[in-house]
């Protein structure tokens, strides 16, 4: 079945360089609908437990310890086929393989600090914005 919600996190690296105004704006115009929004910062242990599926990847430490170096924004997203549009509309995980036009080829520096995060499925996007929002939370 086709979900129509995703996960994001507009990430440190966004937040710090002022950039969160544009992406939102970036996101929105795309055809996604915000129906839970929150401005918070992880610390490390809830950024290790959000990204305990690349334990054991090289980059782990130094994620979490970017992932918790300052405030993030976290939203679900509404629209058709959200996952699969939303990663369209972020790009590759390394900014310089993504697609002219893309948020991360738009505003993200490096592999690591990639300005936003999305659900790769929609089971992850269930799970990842319930890590984040309880029900009434959940517009
Ligand atoms: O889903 P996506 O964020 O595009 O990439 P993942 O392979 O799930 O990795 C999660 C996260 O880890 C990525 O956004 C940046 C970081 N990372 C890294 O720092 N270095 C890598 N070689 C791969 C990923
Ligand atoms: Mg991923």
């Amino acid at each position: 079945m086709i979900s129509n919600k995703t996960f994001t996190m507009i990430k440190p690296d966004a937040v710090k360089a002022g950039h969160l105004g544009a992406i939102l704006h970036d996101i929105i115009q795309a055809g996604f609908k915000v129906t839970a929004l929150k401005f918070t910062r992880l610390s490390p242990e809830l950024a290790g437990k959000f990204y305990d599926i690349h334990r054991e990847r090289p980059f782990y430490q130094d994620l979490v310890t970017f992932m918790s170096s300052g405030p993030i924004l976290a939203a679900i997203l509404e629209k058709d086929n959200a996952v699969e549009d939303f990663r369209k509309l972020i790009g590759a995980t390394d900014p310089q393989k993504a697609e002219e036009g893309t948020i991360r080829r738009k505003y993200a520096a490096s592999i690591q600090e990639n300005a936003v995060h999305g659900s790769d499925s929609n089971e992850n996007g269930q799970i990842e914005g319930s890590f984040f929002f309880s029900e009434f939370e959940k517009v």
